[in-house]
């Protein structure tokens, strides 16, 4: 289903003239406050979060599955959905694959959907966690981490592949999460499974084309329940600073124990050139993939506080860095999901834009953590929700893109379209 210009219209049309009211004194208050208002709304209209393609269904947990129907059945389906949620938004026009979930055959058409839909491919995803039906070798003891090098070599040329898929479309990024490790202690020797997947990592990393970047994710445990090859930021920047300059830390928001500093490690990576980017979920217990923002928005906000004022520091712009979304759940409308973690990440992003950054300096310098506390809430506390529509207005988007969806039936028009028993490929 696409949306059109005068359907967006159409929704805008009654709204605009309270979205004014709203919009005129945030503008005030802002502008009072020595924000910058024009080029605020410049970087927020810029930021583009990519859609997962593994996240259009409605996701099931190990003990069940509810389906509301409607979900995609093929490649081109899922790009529509996502055109449409950019229609919605337009802070959502990238997309990421997880091959062999989503094999993009044909490129060149794949290619021209996405011109068509204004989409560009972000990171593409291997997956060596689960085994595929005409695969020779099991993963079942792990993939690049593996005792057998056959079964090595099957992981390695996995990945080759993926990055082949994704020269094909236009990106020149490959991220790879492992699901490898161990379940009892002493099923590995936790020495050799770590040597030998750096060893096929460099094997990967040495196949890439010179352009290539490879993004490691890291993650504590599940599925692998004693120990995991890669399972913190330590070990993930470890093996990337081997591998070399083209190697990334990327940071799945859900893959810390409860209460880690997640913003510290952020600060960190920067500082060392070694971030890649960002899965976004949310979670409360452990990697809960809920949607981002519905849990610890603050959290959220204090991150993008360190990217702000990081990647300022080094003079590098937002788009340097990786940004998507790795949630999906069993109860929501996906997309409805979606949309709401695309709006949290740009409401963290402007609370950020607008922190005093000289006064929360000075409160630094002075060792006064009062008013340090107070530079930073007084941006988190400001409610900045007329800033984003004022963006998305100005972009041709939806007011509120929630309501718009929900105006256009969009859900009961992708079940009639679609079928009510459909299940996407995906988590
Ligand atoms: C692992 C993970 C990883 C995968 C995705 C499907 O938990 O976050 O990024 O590729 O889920
Ligand atoms: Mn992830
Ligand atoms: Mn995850």
């Amino acid at each position: 289903m696409q949306i059109t210009k005068e359907q967006l219209q159409q929704h805008n049309e009654p709204q605009l003239k309270k979205h004014q009211a709203q919009w005129t004194a945030l503008r005030q208050q802002l502008e009072e406050r020595g924000v910058d208002v024009a080029s605020t709304l410049q970087q927020l209209r810029q930021f583009q979060v990519a859609i997962p393609s593994w996240a259009l269904g409605t996701g099931g947990t190990r003990f069940g599955r509810f389906p509301i129907g409607g979900a995609p059945l093929n490649l081109e389906e899922k790009m529509m959905d996502i055109g449409m949620l950019h229609a919605l938004n337009r802070s959502s026009g990238a997309i990421s694959l997880h091959i062999p979930w989503d094999i993009p055959d044909n490129a060149a058409h794949i290619r021209a959907l996405a011109t068509e839909l204004d989409l560009r491919f972000d990171a593409v995803n291997s997956n060596t966690f689960q085994d595929q039906p005409d695969q020779q070798r099991s993963y079942r003891f792990g993939s690049l981490c593996h005792t057998d090098k056959e079964v090595r070599r099957q992981a390695v040329e996995h990945n080759l592949e993926v990055v082949r898929y994704g020269a094909e479309l236009g990106t020149n990024v490959l991220s790879v999460w492992l699901s490898d490790g161990s379940n009892f202690p002493g099923q590995y020797h936790m020495q050799g499974a770590l040597q030998r997947t750096l060893e096929s990592l460099q094997s990967i990393y040495a196949g890439m084309p010179d352009d290539f970047l490879l993004f490691l994710e890291y993650k504590p445990f599940e599925p692998a329940f004693y120990a995991t090859v890669i399972p913190d930021w330590g070990t993930s920047f470890l093996l990337v600073n081997k591998l070399g300059d083209r190697a990334r830390t990327l940071v799945d928001l859900g893959h810390h124990l409860p209460n880690t500093n997640i913003e510290q490690i952020v600060s960190t990576l920067l500082a060392e050139d070694r971030l890649a980017g960002f899965h976004f979920n949310d979670s409360k217990f452990a990697d809960d993939d809920l949607t981002t923002g519905s849990i610890k928005p603050y959290q959220l906000f204090l991150i993008f506080y360190e990217l702000v004022d990081g990647m300022r520091r080094k003079q590098r712009p937002m788009q340097d860095l990786g940004w998507m979304i790795d949630a999906s759940h069993n109860i929501k409308d996906p997309l409805e999901d979606l949309l709401q973690s695309v709006d949290a990440i740009l409401l963290a992003y402007a609370q950020a834009l607008i922190v005093d950054t000289p006064g929360l300096q000075q409160a630094q310098e002075e060792n006064d953590p009062v008013l340090a506390q107070e530079a930073l809430q007084d941006a988190f506390r400001t409610d900045l929700r007329p800033l984003l529509a004022e963006a998305r207005l100005q972009d041709g988007a939806a007011l509120s893109p929630i309501h718009c969806y929900r105006e256009l039936q969009v859900r009961k028009n992708l079940i009639a379209a679609r079928g009510e028993k459909t299940i996407a490929t995906g988590l």
